[in-house]
């Protein structure tokens, strides 16, 4: 049987995410939201390639396209399966790759195995899940979370800025938002899994290395933050008078950056991504501020402890600015730990390659994050330019994208030769 090349599966890698940047709900950049318009038109451009690439395509209550290849070759393995996906949801302005690559790594890693003939002593499931970004709702990985079995119906209720819940988007899809247990896997038949996504830093850019094995991805927590004051007439209010809910939030902000600042030795880091205030008129006083933190850091401890320690400085602006605020935290992922034997089996992959092998943790979230509670977990790094993401200016270079698919068909193998020793 011939084998593509690493170059020829870079191409055809290229060609798939062009494929897919085309389809978005925003003229000109890249959108697409879960269980939006055009999360539905890539759910059928993926679902067709599964098809074309010989897999048994279905689509669970959660949105998650999932192609089965057959069982693998008879053994005690055969009906277990390795899991193998990412995400096709974006960001707004999204760059081409963040996702959308781990999902086409994985139909081009099957197609190549199905062409060389390769039989594999078990089975594996590419899966493109909906929700890894967590822009639309104020959720993430529910997806993935389903997948995993730890979704929970109440998760469901949360709603978009136009009130439209989950479950109601669910259902508007044609899923039906009753059935999420069925999205769940058996721990018993599932043997692992792996995810190829670029790096979205600059860590591989800077040792100059194509690829590099993730040994954890960074715990993160997010916060909807909102902060009650008075409006007022902008021309009359004495500024030592004033209950400025912005003034006051400006102050938290340069708080949280800070204390983010001071755990850089924890590769601590924290946003603000997104704000509303009311009323908004250029003559009031603002009322009532609404922003997101999101902050994360190499470890659980000392992001723990920032949070804490934000929320003291939160209350001491409060208290001088007498104004009121509330901080939700509406999801919490702890640190991510990726094991063996998929960690090895990407390592030796990438050293088979005649690369040395690069470790490093993710800073970026990751369904991985949700697959932990179901299974070992593996993630193999591609090199991005600059180390931008979340970014129409996100590229990688296709002969990198061939590397990683080429990788990905080796750790299998390899997994498949530790399965061979296990009889
Ligand atoms: O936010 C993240 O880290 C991921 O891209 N969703
Ligand atoms: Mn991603
Ligand atoms: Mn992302």
């Amino acid at each position: 049987m011939t084998s593509a090349s690493t170059a020829e599966l870079g191409r055809r890698a290229q060609a798939m995410l062009d494929a897919l940047a085309a389809i978005t709900d925003e003229d000109g950049r890249i959108t697409r939201l879960y269980l939006s318009p055009a999360h539905r038109r890539a759910v059928d451009l993926v679902a067709r390639w599964m098809r074309e690439a010989g897999m048994a395509v279905s689509i669970d209550p959660l949105g998650t396209v999932r192609g089965a290849t057959p069982p693998g070759a008879p053994g005690p393995r055969a009906n277990r399966r390795f899991l193998v996906g990412s995400h096709i949801d974006t960001v707004v302005d999204a760059g081409r790759y963040d996702g959308t690559l781990g999902v086409v790594a994985g139909i081009l890693a099957m197609q190549e195995v199905a062409a060389r003939g390769i039989r594999l002593p078990f089975g594996v499931d590419v899966l493109a899940f909906g929700d890894e970004e967590g822009v639309r709702f104020p959720t993430t990985l529910a997806s993935s979370s389903a997948v995993a079995g730890t979704l929970k119906p109440a998760d469901l209720t949360a709603a978009d800025t136009d009130g439209i819940t989950v479950r109601q988007a669910l259902a508007d899809f044609g899923l039906d938002p009753d059935r999420i247990a069925d999205a769940a896997y058996s721990r018993d038949d599932v043997l692992g899994y792996l995810e190829v996504h670029i790096e979205q830093g600059p860590v591989l850019e800077i040792e100059n290395l194509p690829l590099g094995v993730v040994t954890s991805i960074a715990g993160q927590s997010r916060f909807h933050v909102t902060v009650t004051g008075d409006a007022g007439h902008a021309g009359t209010v004495p500024m030592t008078m004033r209950r400025d809910a912005l003034a006051a939030s400006a102050e938290m902000m340069l708080a949280i950056e800070e204390v983010a600042r001071a755990g850089r030795a924890d590769q601590m880091v924290a946003t603000v991504g997104r704000l509303s205030l009311e009323p908004g008129a250029v003559n009031v006083i603002p009322r009532r501020v609404s922003f997101t933190l999101d902050i994360r850091a190499e470890s659980d401890a000392p992001r723990l402890a920032a949070i804490e320690e934000i929320r003291r400085r939160f209350r001491a602006v409060a208290e001088r600015r007498n104004v009121g605020f509330l901080m939700d935290r509406y999801h919490d992922t702890p640190t991510t730990p990726c094991g063996e034997p998929i960690r090895g089996a990407f390592a030796a992959a990438v050293e088979s390659l005649g690369l040395p092998v690069q470790a490093l943790t993710s800073g970026a979230g990751h369904d991985g994050h949700a697959m932990h509670a179901l299974c070992d977990i593996g993630m193999l790094f591609v090199r991005c330019r600059a180390g931008i993401s979340h970014s129409p200016n996100e590229y990688a270079e296709a002969s990198d994208m061939g590397l990683a698919v080429e990788a990905l068909i080796r750790a299998l193998t390899a997994l498949a030769e530790a399965e061979g020793e296990n009889r």
